[in-house]
């Protein structure tokens, strides 16, 4: 019975990345090893964020990044998890982590042929009070000849070979592409190994939901293209004038938490320009790209206002852009109220 097959023939992360891997007769398995070192941390990452309230890791751990936001302890952990466990597969190179100003390069007798670019805990706002955060990483391949460079990860996010996230909520979720359709796996905490639980996950083509910070209204208060076209959409989406019923709004303000559900119920994530943030909050290399990578590969799009995400080449690595993505239809909408306003 297929019931008793799932319970007993299990579909592990490992057993789906070794599936993939064996389709290109040519790949070493260097990705996959990747792939289960960054699987180590999150399950680290899952334990320690469940752990949180009971053993005070949460305060201040008394230092800033270059956001200038505290970093909380949590914030710090798994960092240095992220980073040990990538230094330690031997197949990594150059890391970016949003927690780091400069870029790390991991020494010559540990060094690999990836590059990875990573949030290590997002979504800080939200660690204190236990609402969903999580881990957001993109993976890009060395360039030929290069020893490993900066240049090697401010390529487009068209370019990454994997992107995935894992989101520690009421269950521990990782969602991981890698190039060939997105797919989810939950946390089996008495096995300690994910469980593929979403197969070939397709976003909704179009959603009755939309996800954006209208707290943030005040400061789209300019006479900008990009201020109307918001204001616009927010008030359509809560006053149709089409006779449709109106869009639910739903913002947790972790943006692995928002995505996540914008992949599984459909609608729109947006995060705009505002006075305050010309170029939006939300980070480009390790927020900005793996999403719409995720997105794009189940089927949605992924849009800053001027073109495809994905086809962003990136100047520095902590560059931030304007993000509207989810649903096809949705996302088309927004594309036509720029194009209409040029
Ligand atoms: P962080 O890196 O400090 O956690 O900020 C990123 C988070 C995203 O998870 C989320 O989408 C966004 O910030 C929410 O920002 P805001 O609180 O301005 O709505
Ligand atoms: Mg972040």
């Amino acid at each position: 019975h297929a019931a008793d097959a799932q319970r007993t023939d299990l579909m592990t992360i490992t057993r789906y990345v070794l599936n993939e891997q064996s389709k290109h007769p040519e790949a070493r398995g260097d990705l996959t090893i990747l792939l289960s070192h960054i699987v180590l941390g999150c399950k680290f990452v899952c334990s320690a964020v469940n752990k949180a309230g009971l053993a005070k890791l949460i305060g201040l751990a008394g230092d800033t990044n270059i956001q200038g936001e505290e970093q909380k302890k949590l914030d710090v952990l798994s960092n240095d998890v992220f980073i040990n466990a990538l230094k330690s597969s031997g197949r990594a190179n150059v890391l970016v982590s949003e927690e780091n100003e400069e870029p790390i390069f991991v020494e010559a007798s540990k060094r690999g042929r990836y590059c990875v670019v990573f949030d290590p805990l997002d979504g800080s706002s939200n660690i204190d009070c236990g609402v969903s955060i999580g881990t957001i990483f993109g993976i890009y391949m060395l360039q030929e000849g290069s020893e490993g460079t900066v240049a090697d990860v401010l390529k487009p996010g068209k370019n990454m070979v994997a992107a995935g996230y894992c989101m520690y909520g009421s269950s521990c979720t990782l969602v991981l592409s890698t190039g060939t359709g997105a797919n989810g796996f939950t946390l089996d905490p008495s096995l300690g190994e994910f469980i593929l639980t979403h197969p070939n996950i397709k976003i909704p083509k179009k959603g009755k939901i939309y996800s954006v910070n209208e707290g943030n209204a005040k400061n789209w208060d300019q006479p900008t293209t990009s201020y109307f076209i918001i204001c616009r959409y927010v008030e359509k989406a809560k006053f149709p004038i089409d006779g449709s019923s109106p869009k639910s709004l739903r913002y947790i303000g972790s943006m692995v938490a928002d995505v996540h559900r914008t992949l599984l119920y459909g609608g729109i994530f947006m995060y705009p320009a505002d006075k305050k943030s010309p170029n939006g909050k939300l980070r480009v290399l390790y927020e900005v790209f793996p999403m719409s990578f995720l997105v794009e590969q189940a089927g949605g799009q992924s849009f800053t206002g001027q073109g495809r995400a994905l086809d962003i080449v990136p100047k520095n690595i902590h560059e931030r852009s304007p993000i509207f993505l989810g649903s096809y239809d949705d996302v088309e909408e927004i594309k036509a109220l720029y194009s209409a306003a040029e």
